[in-house]
């Protein structure tokens, strides 16, 4: 197969100029902004994962058109690697370069990283593309596909899907199917199997209702839970809310949620207790929450599904007769009582790592059970080859707690973060347990916790260092914030640039709901001062 790269540039030069000179940078999870800015960046990332594929010898790369939890007018593209993970570091600065540079010098940074990658032009590669339901995601899907097509790659689109969905694509193409089918049917297959033979008859057991209100933040999470619903024989009764009427993420999704701590509009004035969950726009993140019987609003975020998840499988290990190690990795947004709670009453490790579930799957790889969840619902649990093996032996033998081990494996997406997924298990494990949504809430009691905005000129001016949380820059900034947070008991605060949205990040925690309000407004406006901030002080 002969390649001419002039078809890039023509490409680029007919289609799809590059409009604005300012640098776009590869964030938290691929580049994300204004849609009307992104047809150039996403017919390069067609590019690169032609590229990619045929580094890794013709194995499946993914690209997911998505801006995930950001609000309508935005999209993005997250890559994923061929087993499932985020694409590797050292790409995301090749992917960077590819992004920036003119369509006048396009042509020859591909040949660029053709020779400095070794690449075999002329060798297969596959790309496969999914999308969310925002409108202009299938105009941006079109330049990904001509970004593959220009180098004479294999694109196999699967339309609207969720995020989780496509890790779930590429892992069950580049396992030859020994991780599920490679289509919409093996992923709802594969789930609800294992789902349904957990649940058995028993579908309300204890304080366990069989009722739960989900809110799908009118995105694909939505549509693909009506699909679930409708292949799984009335085994969870889920009722659907913010199914795509309104705008995405508008006022409801996993990210309105945790942070506004509010119930998401349109959803019902339900019976006092009864669960809810929401999940966010491309459906990779989930978080529950009810109102009790005195109207408060109660949330149970990743740290609480976390800590489900570690407890219920530290169980499961012990009741198997298995010598397997779990731990747990959080990011600095967890609460600090959940982790005292898995520190001291779990004892089970827990690392610290930086935002991003690149950086927590990672260092969940490092244990044999690998439980991962960022406060904001981001997260799920990976097995590494020995425990599964472990197992599957065991199950082999006839024990029968480890073949149900087993379903607890296929129920849970391991590529990535899948709040369906997640949702499943959680439901197993309240059902299983007996509990309803107060008993989950009893393990421990969250620290008042809240987070702001804060828009400023350039937020790279704050850098940060210790799993983001410490600042290095600008140089007093971390020196002002400790004397904020020394006025409170309890207190904690750390900020940090976002990856997503252009905006700082303040989060902050202490004992009284007063106190890190406070607190909040306190190192909010230390930011504002101190890093160059723009109009108003604080955005909630
Ligand atoms: C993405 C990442 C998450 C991260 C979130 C917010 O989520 O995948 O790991 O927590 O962005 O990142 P930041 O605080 O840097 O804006 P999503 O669901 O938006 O793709």
């Amino acid at each position: 197969m002969s390649i001419n790269l002039r078809t890039v540039y023509a490409f680029a030069r007919e289609m799809y100029q590059k409009k604005s000179n300012a640098r776009i940078q590869y964030g938290t999870a691929g580049f994300r902004g204004n849609a009307d800015n992104l047809d150039s960046t996403m017919f390069r990332m067609g590019v690169l994962a032609t590229l990619r594929s045929r580094v890794l010898g013709g194995a499946v790369i993914g690209v997911m058109i998505t801006a995930s939890h950001n609000p309508e007018p935005d999209n993005g593209v997250k890559l994923i690697d061929p087993k499932g993970e985020m694409l590797d570091p050292s790409w995301e600065v090749i992917a960077t370069d590819l992004a920036n540079v003119t369509d006048q010098e396009l042509e020859e940074q591909v040949a660029k990283i053709i020779k400095e990658n070794n690449i075999d032009v002329s060798s297969s590669s596959n790309v496969y593309v999914g999308m969310d339901n925002r409108y202009h995601s299938p105009r941006l899907l079109k330049a990904v596909a001509d970004g593959v097509i220009a180098l004479k790659g294999n694109v196999k689109e699967f339309g609207i899907v969720t995020t989780p969905m496509m890790h779930y694509y590429v892992v069950a193409a580049n396992t030859k199917g020994a991780y599920g089918q490679p289509t919409e049917e093996g992923y709802y297959t594969k789930l609800i199997t294992a789902f349904n033979a957990l649940r058995g008859d028993k579908l309300e057991n204890g304080n366990y209702r069989n009722l739960l209100l989900f809110d799908g933040a009118n995105g694909v999470g939505a549509r693909k839970m009506l699909q679930f619903i409708k292949r799984m024989n009335n085994t969870l009764n889920v009722e659907v809310f913010n199914k795509g009427d309104g705008k995405i993420n508008h006022e409801c999704g996993a990210d309105h949620v945790k942070v506004q701590q509010k119930v998401p509009i349109c959803m019902p004035k339900a019976d006092p207790n009864t669960r809810c969950v929401s999940v966010d726009g491309d459906a990779d993140r989930v978080v529950y929450f009810f109102t009790d019987e005195n109207g408060t609003f109660h949330l149970l975020d990743g740290d609480r599904i976390a800590t489900l998840f570690a407890d219920y499988l530290m169980d499961m290990v012990k009741k198997c007769g298995l010598e397997l190690n779990l731990g747990l990795v959080q990011t600095a947004y967890a609460n600090g009582a959940s982790t005292d709670y898995i520190v001291n009453k779990l004892k089970v490790p827990v690392a610290c790592v930086p935002t991003g579930v690149k950086h927590l799957h990672h260092k969940a790889l490092e244990f044999d059970i690998g439980v991962y969840f960022e406060a904001n619902g981001h997260g799920t649990v990976i097995f590494s080859d020995n425990a599964k093996n472990l197992i599957k032996k065991a199950a082999g033998e006839g024990n029968i707690n480890a073949k149900q081990f087993l379903l607890i494996i296929d129920v849970i997406n391991e590529t990535v973060g899948d709040a369906i997924s997640d949702m499943l298990l959680v439901e197993t494990i309240l059902n299983h347990k007996g509990w309803d949504v107060k008993d989950w809430l009893g393990c421990y009691e969250d620290l008042p916790n809240l987070q702001l905005k804060v828009k400023v000129q350039d937020r790279n001016v704050i850098t940060t260092t210790d799993a983001e949380r410490i600042c290095v820059t600008p140089v007093g900034l971390q020196e002002a914030i400790n004397g904020a947070v020394a006025n409170y008991k309890r207190g904690r605060s750390f900020v940090r640039p976002s990856g997503t949205e252009d905006v700082v990040r303040v989060y902050a925690e202490a004992a009284t709901k007063e106190d890190c309000e406070s607190l909040a407004y306190d190192v909010g406006i230390l930011v504002h001062k101190m890093a160059g901030g723009v109009g108003p002080d604080l955005v909630h």
